[in-house]
């Protein structure tokens, strides 16, 4: 991206872009499973501020955790589905029609499970194909299971596969990636690491797409790139604007997915500045965002101004087409995050 294109897109926002947006797309988070629901919980505790739909077989579960919407699926005896992939996928199917009526006339839907369990597993790929049909743009973000949990990893393989079928694109997170993060901790706490990742980006992402931006991203940015490759993540970071180089380093140095770049395709990229921040700094960090991408690659950008940012920046970029071992059934290659730090950005 050039200074020249920026500064045509800063130049284009008006008021009357403001006015015209003004009504905004329709938005809504769904969580399926137990994993999901849990992630949909905590945005509510957080104060997100779309709807947001918790969806499971799981009768205890479902009534102990707080959204606007709650859907139980059907199973055996209202206690999920026991890791059952088929099952998890046969109750959202017997749901079709009323979770279609529910989800109707959604612009955008975070959709988000645990892969490896039944539920999450087996509907979530036919609530994304209900979303898709009734005309939303499907961004799932997804966990992978332990390692460890042997049969969980198979059956999230296959749902993998699936959801990304149904899905304009998908974000994996490892769960594996919280043994180096916050290895002495129980599980439970560990699962809550990730939750807040899961929360705290797709707020971001509504944050991005309803508030207005010094330079917008707007639904058909957000399409555009969203459609630029099937696998995506998540990369976030904030710092001090002295040292727009670590911004970014620590952003491509996430360590909640090991993913390789060299197949990205596409970035989403938003930053939040304060009221001191400079087109300079704006286009140098875009410029080291792409430099990581291949040519012709698609990126979009926004950038917001928030008082409490002065002297800050926090960005989160969207990296899609990328590859993920998992999927790929590859060693990951070489230029894995930490070779790109150091080979990249000389860090001392
Ligand atoms: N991030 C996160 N991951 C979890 C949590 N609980 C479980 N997981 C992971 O998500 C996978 C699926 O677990 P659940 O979401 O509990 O499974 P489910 O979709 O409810 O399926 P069933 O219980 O079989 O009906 C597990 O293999 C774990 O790797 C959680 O609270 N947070
Ligand atoms: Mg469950």
């Amino acid at each position: 991206m050039t200074l020249s294109s920026i500064l045509r897109r800063v130049s284009e926002y008006t008021e009357y872009d403001l006015y015209a947006h003004s009504e905004g797309p329709k938005i809504v988070v769904v969580g399926v499973g137990g994993a999901g629901c849990n992630a949909v919980w905590r945005m509510k505790k957080l104060g997100i501020d779309v709807p947001t739909i918790a969806i499971n077989t799981d009768y205890p579960h479902l009534r102990m955790i707080d959204a606007d919407t709650k859907i139980l699926l059907k199973s055996k005896d209202g206690n999920g589905v026991g890791g059952n992939v088929g099952y998890g996928e046969q109750s959202a199917l017997m749901a079709r029609e009323k979770i279609a009526e529910i989800l109707k006339d959604v612009d955008i839907a975070f959709l988000t499970a645990g892969l490896g369990g039944g539920t999450g597993t087996g509907a979530a790929p036919v609530i994304a194909d209900i979303l898709r049909k009734n005309g939303a743009m499907v961004i799932s973000i997804v966990t992978l299971p332990f390692k460890i949990e042997k049969v969980h990893v198979a059956k999230a393989k296959d749902g993998l596969k699936k959801i990304m079928e149904k899905s304009n694109t998908v974000i994996v997170l490892e769960n594996e990636k919280l043994i180096d993060i916050v290895p002495n901790r129980p599980l439970n706490e560990a699962f809550m690491v990730m939750d807040q990742l899961i929360s705290y980006s797709i707020m971001s992402f509504v944050d991005i797409i309803t508030k207005p931006s010094l330079i917008n991203i707007d639904i058909s940015d957000l399409r555009y790139i969203m459609n630029s490759g099937k696998l995506s993540t998540i990369l976030l970071s904030e710092g001090d604007i002295d040292d727009i180089r670590k911004i970014v380093v620590d952003a491509l140095n996430n360590p909640l997915m090991n993913v390789d770049y060299s197949t990205a395709n596409g970035a989403l990229l938003h930053m939040t500045v304060g009221e001191d921040a400079t087109l300079s700094m704006i286009y140098s960090t875009v410029d080291t965002i792409s430099s990581f991408l291949r040519e012709n690659s698609k990126i979009s950008m926004g950038a917001r101004v928030d008082p409490e940012y002065t002297g800050k920046m926090r960005i989160l970029v969207v990296l899609t087409g990328i590859k993920v071992p998992f999927v790929e059934e590859e060693k990951l290659k070489e230029r894995s995050i930490g070779n790109i730090f150091e080979d990249d950005f000389e860090v001392k």
